[in-house]
C-alpha cells in the first residue's frame, strides 16, 4: 500500500533572523506537501518562494538549508495485514515516527529504509511524521567535530551521504533539499522471501553461455516445495526446477546455447531475457515470486596489450571504442523528474552514437528506470559510487553508514546488463595529487577506494570491473597518459585551446568538455528581459564556474568573430563548443592509441552557459548536433600526415559500406568552386581508408581552401559531412547567402540556399528543431522536422536564422 498521499509539512526550528518567506507569519503553521518531494518544491507549491531558478533567487532561499523542517501524514489499513513500512529514499538526517514511535535516525540518501511494523500499527488513525535537520548544519557539526578535509566546493557536504552536486558545483546551484524523495509503502513479506538475486555470464564459448545465478532465501524455507527457474523471451524459454534443499544460500549455473547476446548500441542488438525465480510451496502455491530484466554479454577491461599499456573495454569478446556522455542529476529538485525526462534523454544520447553513460560520483545513484532503460537503448554504464572532488571522512560510524549503502546498491544495480564498471570516486585522487604534490596513498580516505570497497564487491560475488577512481592510472600522477584513463582539463578549464588536443595521448578519455550557454528559450525563462545581454549579471550568475564568462568570450575569440548581440553571440559560442568536441573526438577517434572519449557532460539540472550537450529543457545545443556526426558509425575525418592532406573514413559499423564519396574544394578568397570530385566507395566494416590525398596535396599547395567531404549511400542519401579549413574561420570571408525555407507539413521543414552556407542554424519561439548547425550546399534540400511546444505554430516571420555567413559576408 502505498503512502504518498495526504502528507503535510511545517517548519519546525530555525533562527527567527534568517527567515525570509512568508512563513515567517505563520510560524508552525501545517501546509500541504507532495510526497515523493522536496521542502524547497514544496514552499514552491504553496506560493512561499519565488522559482529558485529565475534570476538569482537562489541567493535569496539559503535560509531553507539552515531550518529544521517536520512532515506528517494519517492512514488507515482497513483490516489489511501489513509487516514492514519501506521508505525506498528519506534525504538524509531525520527521525521517523510511526504513531509516536521512534523508528530509525536516517542519515544516508542512498539507501532504502525498512522497519518492522508488527505491534506499531493500528487499524486506523495511523500517525506517520518525519523530522528532517537541516543538512548544511549537520554538516558543519560534523566539520567541527571531525576537522576540515580538502574538499572542492563546500566542504561540509563530504559529511553527509547526500548528493554532493546539491551544495552547489561548478555547473549547478546551492539547494541542499530534504525531503521524503522516494515512495514510501507499507509490505507484507511473503512467507518465503528472495533476495540478493546475482545473475552473471560468466563465459560464452562455442555458442554456448556460462550463465550463473545465485539467491538467498529466508522465511519459512521448510515450506519451500521447489523453486523454479525460467529464464525467457519471446522465442525461447529455459526452464529448471531446483528442489529445494531448503538452503538459505543458493547458486545455479546455466547453460544457453546459441544464447542471443546483448550489444551495445552500435554493435548488435540488445537482447533481453527475463528472469523469473519462482518459489513454490508444498501445496503448489507461489511462495515468493522475482523478474528481472537480464542480458547475455561479457565485459572485459583490458590493462594491457602486448606488454604495453591499455585501457579498452571488450564486450562480448570484441574491443568496442567508448562514445561516452557524463551524466548528471536530471534537476536541483530530483523528484520532479519524470519518466519521459529520462527516456528523451537517453533516446537523445543513443541517437547521438552513444554508447556509454557515466554516472558521475557527485550526483545520485539513478533510479531503476534509467537503468533499464539504458539496457533497451544499449548504453553501456560507467557507475561511480558517489563521492566526488574531495577527501572524506573515515571514522568508523561513517565507513558502516558508506558500507550499507555499497551493500544496498551494488545488489540494486548489478543485474542489469548494461552495467559495466563500478568507479570508486570523481577525481579525489587526482586532486589530492594536485594540491599535495604527494602520492594519493597519504590521503586520509585511501583505504576506502583501495580496500574497502573492492573487499565489499569481492563479498558480493562481484562479477564487473573495478577501478577505483577516475582518472587512474599505475603512475604517481593519477591523470597519466602512460597507463589508465584520463580527465582532459588542460583543454578550457586550464584555459588551454582546444587545438591542442593533438598532443593528448591518453588512453581512455573520461572526461574533457568545452562550455556553451543553454538554448534562447531556456535562458529567456529564467533571465529578465533587461538580464539578456552578454556581461550582465545574471546572465553570468547563470555560469557557475569561476571565470566561466570570460573563459567563454577568449576561446570564442580566438576562433570566431566577435558579436555581441546576445543571440549572436549564443550562436557562436554554442558553435564553438561543437567545434571544440569535434575536434578532440575526432583526434581520439584517430590516433590509434585512445580508446574512448566520454563528453563532459551530456545534461544540465537547471539553466545555465555549462559543458552540457543538452540543456536543461531537454533541447540539444549546436555542439549536440557535432557530436552525433563525429560518433557516427561512419566518421569522416582530414588527417593531416607529414603535410599530406587525406581524407579519412572509418567504417565502424557491423556492415561492409558501398556509396559514394564527394569533395568540394572551395577558394577561400572568395568561395568560388575550384574542384568538385566524387568517387565511389567500397568499406569493409571495421576498416578504415584514405582518399583524395593526390588531389588535396596538390590544390591545396597553389591557394587555401576550404574542404567539404560528403559520404552518400547507395540510395544517394547523406550519410555523414565534414569540412576542412587551415585558416581560422575569423580570417576568412564566406558568401553572402539567401535561404528558402518551405512549410511541408505542420512538424517538417526543408531549406536551401543560392550558395554554400556554413552551420546553418534556426531559431522560432517554442520551437525546437531536430537538425542543426549542418553545412548546406547550393542546390541541396534539407528537410527535417520540429517540435513546437503546445499553442505554439510555426510562423515564418517569427524564424530567425543563423549561419557563419551572417557574420563573415563581405
Ligand atoms: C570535473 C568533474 C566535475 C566538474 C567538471 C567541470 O572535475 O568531475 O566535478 O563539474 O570537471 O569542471
Amino acid at each position: 500500500m502505498l503512502l504518498n498521499r495526504g502528507w503535510e509539512f511545517r517548519l519546525v526550528s530555525s533562527r527567527e533572523d534568517i527567515l525570509q518567506s512568508e512563513i515567517k507569519n505563520t510560524p508552525g503553521k501545517w501546509l500541504p506537501a507532495t510526497v515523493p518531494g522536496t521542502v524547497h518544491t514544496d514552499l514552491l507549491n504553496n506560493n512561499l518562494i519565488p522559482d529558485p531558478f529565475y534570476s538569482d533567487n537562489e541567493k535569496k532561499l539559503d535560509w531553507i538549508d539552515f531550518c529544521d523542517w517536520e512532515y506528517r501524514t494519517t492512514f488507515n489499513i482497513d483490516n489489511a495485514d501489513y509487516d514492514s513500512i519501506v521508505f525506498e529514499g528519506i534525504d538524509t538526517i531525520a527521525e521517523i515516527y510511526l504513531n509516536d514511535i521512534l523508528l530509525c535516525n536516517t542519515k544516508n540518501m542512498f539507501v532504502e529504509y525498512s522497519f518492522n511494523i508488527r505491534g506499531k500499527i493500528k487499524n486506523d488513525a495511523n500517525n506517520l511524521r518525519i523530522v528532517f535537520r537541516s543538512a548544511k548544519n549537520i554538516g558543519k557539526k560534523n566539520e567541527d567535530k571531525y576537522g576540515k578535509l580538502t574538499v572542492a566546493h563546500e566542504s561540509e557536504r563530504v559529511y553527509l551521504r547526500k548528493a554532493q552536486y546539491s551544495f552547489g558545483w561548478d555547473w549547478g546551484p546551492s539547494f541542499p533539499t530534504l525531503g521524503i524523495w522516494k515512495n514510501v509503502y507499507l509490505e507484507k513479506s511473503p512467507e518465503c522471501k528472495i533476495s540478493d538475486v546475482r545473475f552473471a555470464t560468466m563465459s560464452i564459448d562455442d555458442n554456448i553461455a556460462n550463465l550463473s545465478l545465485t539467491y538467498d532465501l529466508n522465511g519459512q524455507l521448510q515450506n519451500i516445495d521447489h523453486v523454479l527457474i525460467q529464464l525467457e523471451n519471446d522465442e525461447y524459454k529455459h526452464e529448471e526446477k531446483v528442489k529445494s534443499l531448503n538452503q538459505r544460500k543458493n547458486l545455479l549455473h546455466i547453460q544457453i546455447e546459441n544464447p542471443k547476446l546483448w550489444f551495445p548500441n552500435g554493435m548488435g542488438e540488445q537482447n533481453l531475457y527475463i528472469l523469473n525465480i519462482i518459489v513454490a510451496g508444498k501445496d503448489n502455491r507461489i511462495l515468493d515470486q522475482n523478474h528481472m530484466l537480464v542480458g547475455i554479454r561479457t565485459i572485459e577491461l583490458q590493462l594491457e596489450n602486448n606488454n604495453e599499456s591499455n585501457f579498452r573495454f571488450l564486450i562480448n569478446g570484441t574491443p568496442i571504442y567508448i562514445k561516452g556522455v557524463n551524466w548528471i542529476p536530471v534537476d536541483s529538485f530530483l523528484p520532479r523528474v519524470n519518466k519521459d525526462k529520462y527516456i528523451k534523454l537517453l533516446s537523445l544520447a543513443k541517437n547521438a552514437n552513444v554508447n556509454m553513460v557515466r554516472v558521475w560520483g557527485g550526483g545520485i545513484y539513478e533510479n531503476d528506470l534509467f537503468y533499464e532503460t539504458c539496457c533497451r537503448l544499449g548504453l553501456l554504464v560507467w557507475q561511480d559510487f558517489m563521492f566526488a572532488c574531495a577527501t572524506y571522512p573515515k571514522q568508523e560510524s561513517f565507513m558502516e553508514n558508506v558500507r550499507e549503502e555499497i551493500n544496498y546498491q551494488v545488489s540494486r544495480l548489478r543485474n542489469y546488463p548494461s552495467l559495466t564498471i563500478w568507479c570508486g570516486n570523481n577525481e579525489n585522487e587526482w586532486i589530492w595529487y594536485q594540491q599535495n604534490k604527494v602520492s594519493y596513498k597519504n590521503m586520509p580516505d585511501y583505504k576506502l577506494y583501495h580496500e574497502f570497497i573492492p573487499k565489499l564487491l569481492k563479498d558480493l560475488g562481484n562479477s564487473h570491473p573495478y577501478w577505483p577512481t577516475s582518472p587512474f592510472g599505475f603512475d604517481e600522477d593519477p591523470n597519466s597518459f602512460n597507463s589508465g584513463n584520463t580527465h582532459q582539463w588542460q583543454i578550457w578549464s586550464q584555459w588551454v585551446d582546444y587545438e591542442n588536443v593533438l598532443s593528448d595521448e591518453s588512453l581512455f578519455v573520461t572526461e574533457f568538455g568545452f562550455q556553451a550557454p543553454a538554448n534562447i528559450d531556456t535562458l529567456n525563462k529564467v533571465l529578465p528581459p533587461d538580464q539578456r545581454r552578454i556581461q550582465s549579471e545574471i546572465f553570468e550568475y547563470h555560469n557557475k564556474q569561476v571565470d566561466g564568462p570570460e573563459r567563454l568570450v577568449r576561446f570564442l575569440s580566438k576562433h570566431l568573430p566577435l558579436q555581441t548581440e546576445w543571440e549572436d553571440y549564443l550562436y557562436l559560442t554554442q558553435l564553438n563548443q561543437g567545434f571544440a568536441l569535434k575536434t578532440c573526438i575526432e583526434h581520439w577517434r584517430t590516433n590509434n592509441r585512445t580508446n574512448g572519449s566520454i563528453i563532459w557532460q551530456l545534461n544540465d539540472c537547471w539553466p545555465v552557459s555549462s559543458w552540457s550537450i543538452i540543456d536543461s529543457d531537454l533541447y540539444p545545443k549546436l555542439a549536440y548536433y557535432f557530436v552525433k556526426d563525429t560518433f557516427s558509425d561512419f566518421l569522416i575525418c582530414f588527417k593531416n600526415d607529414e603535410n599530406k592532406l587525406d581524407v579519412l573514413i572509418q567504417n565502424c559499423s557491423t556492415e561492409d559500406f558501398k556509396g559514394r564519396i564527394e569533395l568540394h574544394l572551395l577558394d577561400i578568397k572568395d568561395c568560388t568552386l575550384i574542384e568538385k570530385k566524387s568517387v565511389e566507395v567500397n568499406i569493409k566494416c571495421g576498416n578504415e581508408t584514405k582518399f583524395f590525398q593526390d588531389i588535396l596535396t596538390v590544390i591545396c599547395s597553389e591557394s587555401k581552401t576550404l574542404k567539404i567531404v560528403t559520404l552518400y549511400s547507395a540510395h544517394d542519401e547523406v550519410v555523414n559531412k565534414n569540412y576542412h579549413i587551415d585558416e581560422k574561420w575569423k580570417h576568412i570571408s564566406l558568401p553572402k547567402v539567401r535561404f528558402e525555407i518551405r512549410q511541408i507539413n505542420n512538424n517538417t521543414i526543408e531549406i536551401s540556399t543560392d550558395n554554400i552556407a556554413l552551420f546553418v542554424d534556426l531559431y522560432h519561439p517554442g520551437i525546437q528543431f531536430q537538425e542543426r548547425g549542418f553545412i548546406l550546399l547550393p542546390n541541396e534540400n534539407k528537410r527535417f522536422k520540429y517540435v513546437a511546444n503546445e499553442n505554439v505554430t510555426f510562423n515564418r516571420e517569427l524564424l530567425r536564422l543563423f549561419s557563419l555567413n551572417n557574420y563573415l559576408a563581405k
